[in-house]
């Protein structure tokens, strides 16, 4: 892996280590997020992760997002599940199952591990930034890792069946009902972090991880000023389409496309964050749909199987960027 992705050009313009943040939900999230740590220095990469699928269960704040990103950028992860640890095992849960209790969420042994130190943590007054870097420290991840807000929104599925929290649509009823609509309940009153905040004002690079749009983005974008700061920004703003050849390379985001009216294809994606962007990437099945995309398109290889394939997709979102560089550096600063 390179230890500096951006071509002698770039490195010359920009005469300092890149810094680049990355926007993520799960798995599609942390899989970029991977490749973008293989290919920059170490510490120049800041993950702003969602915590809009927390939830309180067996007494603990379980954070799924917060782990798959840490447990990917460390490679701890379970790469046929996509979420949970590699090696795991699940004694806790079928014995809280054999007792009586609620084993439909599938907590392993070692991740919870992490929930229990994370909840002690909090409940010791540490905030949930905090927490996250001592976790991501003591796996050895060398990146920077936010949760979005220190405050609490968690995301409500509205469906023909009623209103679900996030993980009772997702794993619950594994995405069956019909998605009506999506909301954040405590975005209004949720904050952006100090950290979320410099990360971004300090930012070379914005990457929108492939991550799904309604469930994992648009929570982050929820968040306090959110909106606001990211078109200030002299960062390019790049996202990477999670649909490609018209499904969703993990998850419900197809189907919940068609469930709320929409064509399943990258162009309704680069639309939906119309505004915010100043590039958009997708992958090469999907070339035809580059001339609809209304901002500068790169068509480039997406499909991530393993880390040198999550590498070169992040060295070329990069590289896309910064060829944006002179286009945004007459911007002022936030
Ligand atoms: N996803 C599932 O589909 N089933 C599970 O039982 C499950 C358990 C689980 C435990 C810890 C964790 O960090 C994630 C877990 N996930 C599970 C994934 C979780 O629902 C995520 O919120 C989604 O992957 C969306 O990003």
């Amino acid at each position: 892996m390179t230890s500096n992705p951006f071509s002698a050009e770039h490195r010359c313009a920009l005469r300092h280590t890149p810094q680049v943040v990355a926007l993520a939900g799960g798995v599609g999230g942390a899989k970029l997020a991977a490749g973008l740590q293989a290919v920059l220095p170490p510490g120049a990469l800041t993950v702003v992760v969602n915590t809009g699928d927390d939830f309180e269960h067996w007494g603990l704040t379980i954070c799924p997002d917060l782990d798959t990103v840490i447990y990917n950028l460390a490679g701890v992860n379970n790469p046929e599940l996509g979420w949970g640890r590699a090696d795991e095992s699940f004694a806790v849960l079928k014995t809280v199952g054999l007792l009586g209790g609620e084993d439909w969420f599938r907590l392993g042994d070692k991740d919870l591990a992490v929930h229990l130190r994370r909840s002690e943590w909090l409940r010791q007054g540490s905030s949930l930034t905090e927490v996250t870097d001592r976790l991501r420290r003591a796996l050895g991840v060398p990146s920077t890792v936010l949760p979005m807000s220190d405050l609490p929104v968690r995301t409500l599925v509205h469906t023909d069946e009623g209103d679900l929290p996030f993980q009772h649509y997702f794993v619950g009823r594994r995405c069956e009902p019909c998605v009506l609509d999506v909301s954040f309940v405590g975005a209004a009153e949720a904050t952006l972090t100090d950290a979320v905040y410099t990360a971004l004002a300090q930012a070379d690079v914005v990457v929108f991880c492939p991550s799904n749009p309604y469930l994992s983005l648009d929570p982050i974008l929820s968040v306090g000023e959110m909106r606001s700061l990211l078109p200030s920004l002299r960062a390019p703003k790049i996202a990477v389409a999670p649909i490609v050849g018209g499904q969703a390379l993990k998850g419900p985001a197809a189907k919940m496309m068609r469930e709320m009216g929409y064509p399943v294809s990258p162009v309704t994606i680069a639309a939906h964050f119309d505004g915010l962007l100043d590039g958009f990437v997708l992958d090469k099945i999907d070339a035809a749909a580059a001339a609809h995309v209304r901002m500068p398109a790169l068509v480039a290889d997406t499909l991530m199987h393993d880390l040198p394939s999550k590498a070169q997709l992040a060295a070329t979102v990069l590289e896309f960027a910064a060829t944006l560089w002179p286009v945004l550096a007459s911007r002022p600063a936030p």
